[in-house]
């Protein structure tokens, strides 16, 4: 290392020597050079894809300085790191964020002008880097950039899937998947490191050495990890961080056996098996996968980050003791302080999903670098901490025993260990409290013996977090109960919050330059708070006026898209009703739905209606029946309805396809109406909600999640909530709920009707007798039907108000003022203050520096 260290001061190459290239010339040279010298076509041969390339490669030249300089500056302060473990990073699509956050979007349209070529056909090329399923992966990667704009010295760390989220087609109004090819042209924005070359182990077994008293894990398969690097630039601030993402490759000492034997090509050919690890995202939102693979996943994901954090910890000069350095002939000796490991190092697992990281700190500690077990255990909970996303109980992983011993042989050991402890300390709290150890085991027995997770993380986090006030109480009260009993301090609540940079500024410009022609630019970056100020327009008739405009403009360019896309006439003036995320019966789409079905019966029996469009989108997993038998429902009904010409442009009911991230910039700008219709308690926060919110659209919702706290900001004058309580949902199911009672209704019990008779599925009348069993039969788990008088009552409203413009549109200010709290800046300062104890660097690096770091 010295050596290199020599060297490397010898190297007559630095930093500063690179020029700034931001100005429009040299984004146009760039530009230039890239199409010509890293693509190598000229502009004869080359197409919008070889634009796209040489745009994002010249881009990437103005954020790799500040790439470098942000690493040098990190390591130059030394102080604490924060790494965000996740199975899933839903980031979307990387141009445009480049541009707004290095603010260049100017400069580039106008070297796009220059270069005449349109910018908005490059940009509709890129595909969205779809690496998560909804709210987990999304939230995830709204932190990154919260983390770089508020100067945190973070990495994301996650999977480099070669397939990301499937690609949702509608065939005859069934969901059909189709692979996400993400990276079939190159990826310009990754950079693969070719220096961090990670063995990761699977199987073999474990051995004692009796002398030594240490296990060793021997016999194991091995996978390396490939590191690919992404920027993650902050707000106008010059830091650029990293989300590192992880990839399968085979050993290539593999199987020299084989070649003796002549079996050169079945050994290469091997290959594939290892690395289809990184293959493919599991496509659940909200359920445990239970397969090998996704274990296999998991455990690649933390062993490969935990390598890569003992590494720079390792490496950080401050907490070396070295001694023998000068002795001539010796080595030196360095010897590592791992107390401090928590003062340097905070880790946050995002679910369960990265849970092994736990048993797999604890193993480096113990077997690799020989500390007592009880040092190993203090370091393991204070660097630790975990954030649970979701109230389903088929969301909470749990692993065969077998399963782990099989893969992770030592690892397992290690789990029972840890599991002894935390028993003994049970009994010394509660002592003869047997069902009370029974129930907070780590191992559940049964059938198959099974490992909890969620168990585990708690025991070996120093806090556990829950991500809406309403969810946190009921982790306390009901999920982990017993959990809270015994550690009440480690539980805590950070309610989640969504970047205005991407969710505003990029997909909103009009609306950003409103508010900032309001109120100044200080809420999109430094205070978020400051977003409340604009609520004092809300009886300006200049700005209600100009909020209107800009929402028809949001609209017409939203209908213009789904007109060309689905051949559809949509009324512009019509109330955007819009309910987008993933497909699960809790999150009640079928509420929805039957609302739809009311107002065309309504319609057709003459009765006047406010105009509608609904949109629907979201995809269901593509194991999850009924969720798909939802789509296909949405779809008949929408052929119905669309096709009546006594309906005309007064409803209009659209799913639309593939919903993502992308999609997601286009319809929420566009919207009136925000659904945020769940059974109260089932949903643990919500993020779509908030970007509504900020959006200017208003909420119909239940009180439940984000919601509650969307309410307390905004005031229940400028929200639309309905619907059971927790409490009266607990109250009604202990009194035996039954759903027939609601069918009393008789605009319910006629859509009810309708669905079971086949009147939208002509060619086969049963083809949803499914749902409405679940509905009626198996006694309506989500209430649809005992929340469904509420929910008309409350759309009745929404459609008066819709008709006066002025109070609406004044309502729309208030939200956008209200979302203030939302921001995921405030969201990460919690974290950092409460959970990580890291340092802030608001003010990001000077523009330019005349030393390197
Ligand atoms: C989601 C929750 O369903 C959603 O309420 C929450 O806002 C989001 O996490 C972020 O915290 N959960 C999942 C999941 O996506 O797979 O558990």
């Amino acid at each position: 290392e010295l050596h290199r260290q020599k060297e490397a001061q010898n190297l007559r190459v630095s930093l500063h020597q690179i020029k700034n290239i931001e100005t429009i010339l040299n984004l146009v040279d760039n530009f230039n050079r890239h199409l010509h010298l890293t693509l190598m076509v000229d502009r004869f041969h080359s197409s919008y894809q070889e634009y796209y390339l040489a745009l994002s490669q010249a881009l990437r030249d103005i954020l790799a300085k500040n790439w470098i300089r942000t690493q040098q500056f990190y390591q130059m302060i030394g102080g604490k790191r924060v790494y965000y473990l996740s199975l899933e990073f839903y980031i979307g699509r990387y141009m445009k964020n480049t541009l707004i956050n290095l603010d260049i979007n100017e400069q580039m349209i106008q070297a796009a002008e220059a270069l005449n070529i349109k910018l908005n056909d490059i940009e509709e090329l890129e595909d969205d880097a779809a690496l998560g399923n909804g709210g987990l992966g999304r939230l995830a990667a709204c932190f990154l950039d919260s983390m770089a704009t508020l100067g945190i010295s973070s990495y994301g760390y996650g999977l480099r899937y070669q397939f990301g989220i499937f690609k949702q087609q509608i065939v005859d109004g069934w969901q059909v998947e189709v692979p996400d090819d993400w990276l079939r042209h190159s990826m310009p924005w990754e950079i693969r490191r070719n220096q961090n070359e990670i063995p990761i182990h699977f199987y073999g077994k474990v051995i004692r050495n009796e002398s030594t008293k240490s296990y060793e894990w021997t016999d194991y398969e091995t996978v390396i990890a490939q590191a690919y690097d992404y920027p993650v630039p902050g707000y106008k601030n010059n830091i650029v961080n990293t989300m590192r993402l992880f990839s399968a490759k085979a050993d290539c000492d593999f199987n020299f056996k084989s070649f003796n034997e002549g079996e050169y090509i079945s050994a290469v050919m091997e290959r594939n098996k290892a690395e289809r690890i990184t293959c493919v995202l599991y496509p659940n939102d909200n359920i445990a996968e239970g397969r090998e693979l996704r274990l296999k996943q998991e455990y690649f994901l933390i062993a490969a980050s935990l390598h890569d954090i003992l590494r720079r910890f390792k490496g950080e000069k401050r907490w070396q003791t070295t001694s023998n350095l000068q002795v001539p002939g010796k080595q030196s000796h360095t010897s590592i302080d791992f107390k401090c490991m928590p003062e340097m190092v905070a880790i946050q697992l995002n679910d369960t999903h990265p849970s092994l990281a736990i048993p797999e700190l604890m193993r480096l500690l113990l077997d690799n670098e020989h500390l007592s077990w009880d040092d190993a255990w203090s370091i393991t909970v204070n660097c630790f901490a975990y954030t649970n996303h979701t109230l389903m109980p088929e969301a909470i992983e749990r692993w065969p025993v077998q399963m782990i011993e099989k893969l992770l042989p030592r690892h397992l050991q290690i789990i029972y260990e840890i599991n002894a402890r935390h028993l003994q300390n049970i009994r010394n709290h509660f002592p003869s409290d047997n069902d009370r150890i029974r129930r907070m085991s780590i191992i559940e027995e049964g059938s198959i013996q099974l490992v909890n997770m969620a168990y585990l993380s708690i025991i070996g986090s120093h806090t556990i977090n829950g991500v809406a006030q309403i969810h946190s109480k009921l982790l306390r009260e009901f999920m982990f109960k017993d959990f809270y009993e015994l550690t009440p301090l480690k539980f805590q609540n950070k309610t989640n919050g969504i970047t205005f940079r991407r969710w505003l500024a990029l997909c909103n410009p009009d609306l950003f330059s409103l508010i900032m022609e309001c109120i100044g630019e200080d809420f999109i970056r430094n205070d978020y708070q400051s977003l409340q100020i604009f609520r004092q327009y809300a009886l300006n008739k200049n700005i209600l006026l100009r909020i209107q405009q800009i929402k028809m403009k949001n609209k017409l360019r939203l209908a213009h898209m789904l007109e060309d896309e689905y051949n559809i006439e949509i009324n512009i003036q019509s109330i955007f009703d819009v309910q987008i995320k993933r497909i699960h019966e809790y999150k009640r789409a079928l509420l929805c739905l039957l609302h739809v079905i009311t107002l065309y019966n309504r319609l057709k029996k003459n009765s006047k209606v406010v105009p509608r469009t609904i949109i629907i989108g979201g995809k269901a997993a593509p194991g999850y029946a009924i969720a798909k038998k939802i789509i296909k429902l949405i779809n008949d009904v929408a052929d119905v309805i669309n096709n009546d010409t006594h309906i005309g442009n007064q409803l209009k009911l659209l799913f639309v396809k593939n919903y993502r991230v992308t999609a997601a910039e286009y319809i929420i700008p566009a919207a009136d109406l925000s659904e945020q219709i769940s059974l109260a308690g089932t949903e643990a926060s919500g993020t779509g909600n908030m970007k509504f919110m900020l959006n200017g659209a208003l909420t119909i919702g239940t009180l439940d999640g984000a919601n509650i706290e969307m309410l307390e900001e905004c005031g229940a004058e400028n929200m639309y909530t309905f619907g059971f309580t927790v409490e009266q949902v607990q109250q009604r199911r202990q009194q035996g709920y039954d759903p027939y009672e609601s069918l009393k209704n008789e605009e319910l019990r006629l859509a009810i009707d309708q669905i079971r008779d086949g009147y939208f599925s002509p060619d086969d009348r049963s083809r949803f007798h499914d749902i409405i069993d679940t509905l009626l039969r198996d006694g309506d788990h989500w209430m649809v039907l005992g929340d469904y008088q509420a929910y008309i009552n409350k759309q009745d409203e929404v459609s008066r108000d819709f008709l006066n413009s002025q109070l609406w549109h004044s309502k729309c200010i208030h939200n956008i003022g209200a979302a203030a709290k939302f921001s995921s800046d405030r969201t990460i300062e919690e974290y950092a203050k409460d959970i990580w104890h890291c340092k802030l660097h608001k003010n990001g690096l000077p523009n330019n520096i005349k030393e390197e770091f």
